[in-house]
């Protein structure tokens, strides 16, 4: 089994956090034997107050520096996200693989992911199919 890949977890957080408690979910199954660099994004105490510019700042250098340096994204779309949507595209832009999950009987998902080839997309309807999803993909990479 593969272990150790550095996973950049991408969930909605100022999009709205209906899903946060699965979000921490998929997060502590991939954390068993891998690296979720974006831990905070199930934290269920996320604070989604505007904050200053310089905070964003530092938020936005942190996190495109993660996805520079990371093995895969795991993305949860069920929940539409602007920062999700960038993130998604740009690690499109440097070559890293992405996966987009998404509860297909609670979505409709944009035609600018399901549409590209680039992205493997794994609707499910149920989410016990999530788990059985990442556990082929983390094998296989
Ligand atoms: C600290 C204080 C207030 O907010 C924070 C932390 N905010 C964020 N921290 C880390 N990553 C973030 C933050 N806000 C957005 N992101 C990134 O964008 C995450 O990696 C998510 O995948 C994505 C969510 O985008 P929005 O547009 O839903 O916020």
């Amino acid at each position: 089994m593969t272990m150790n890949k550095k996973i950049y977890f991408a969930g909605s957080i100022r999009g709205g956090r209906n899903d946060a408690t699965l979000y921490k979910r998929m997060i502590d199954y991939m954390k068993r034997t891998n690296v979720v660099l974006t831990e905070h994004i199930g934290k269920s105490n996320m604070s989604l107050k505007a904050q200053t510019k310089a905070i964003d700042t530092h938020i936005y250098e942190r996190d495109t520096g993660w996805l520079r340096e990371c093995d895969m994204v795991i993305a949860e779309c069920t929940c539409p996200s602007l920062g999700v949507g960038y993130e998604l595209g740009y690690a499109e832009a440097h070559g890293i693989p992405v996966f987009v999950f998404y509860n297909k009987s609670k979505a409709n998902l944009s035609a600018m992911l399901n549409g590209n080839a680039h992205f493997t997309i794994v609707p499910y309807e149920v989410e016990d199919e999530i788990y059985i999803r990442l556990n082929g993909i983390l094998n296989q990479y």
